[in-house]
């Protein structure tokens, strides 16, 4: 199985700042982290991210017909990006939402995702170990539709 784990704006600064509610992780320890669940399952993974919208919707034309699923959590875009959610619906790849904080207890902005609308699950308010219970959910996704 081969997977993309997208990440949008901002996910670089993890660890650096806010702390209080993305944790202490930095994206390179995030990435270390889903690429050994990942070796541990078997799974082939892509872990890219990006400040740029467009960059993104790059990236998921780009998985059309060579990944088996995207993980992503498109930052701030999830709550503005209809291009986002046209380039999933696009390749109509199986994708998970993830985000590190419980968006429905912040602000109400928060509360809404274009992303989300073309996503077979949202894991939400788990830290980065909703990285690992969204690589576990989309192998198992995959898996029983083969
Ligand atoms: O909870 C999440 O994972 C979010 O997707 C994170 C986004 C936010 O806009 C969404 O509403 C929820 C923001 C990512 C910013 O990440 C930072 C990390 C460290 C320091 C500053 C920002």
């Amino acid at each position: 199985m081969n997977l993309l784990v997208l990440n949008g704006p901002n996910l670089n600064m993890l660890g650096i700042r806010e702390p209080d509610i993305y944790g202490r992780t930095t994206y390179a320890d995030l990435v270390a982290y889903i690429e050994a669940v990942c070796a541990r399952e078997g799974i082939a993974v892509k872990c890219y991210q990006s400040n740029h919208e467009g960059a993104l919707v790059d990236a998921i034309q780009d998985a059309y017909q060579k990944m088996d699923g995207i993980v992503i959590n498109p930052g701030a875009y999830t709550h503005t990006s209809v291009a986002i959610l046209d380039a999933l619906k696009a390749v109509a790849l199986p994708a998970v939402e993830v985000h590190l904080s419980n968006i429905y207890e912040r602000e109400e902005f928060r509360h809404h995702s274009y992303p989300g609308l073309a996503c077979v699950k949202t894991i939400y308010g788990h830290g980065i170990k909703g990285y690992e219970e969204a690589v576990l959910y989309l192998k198992d996704y995959v898996e029983r539709k083969a």
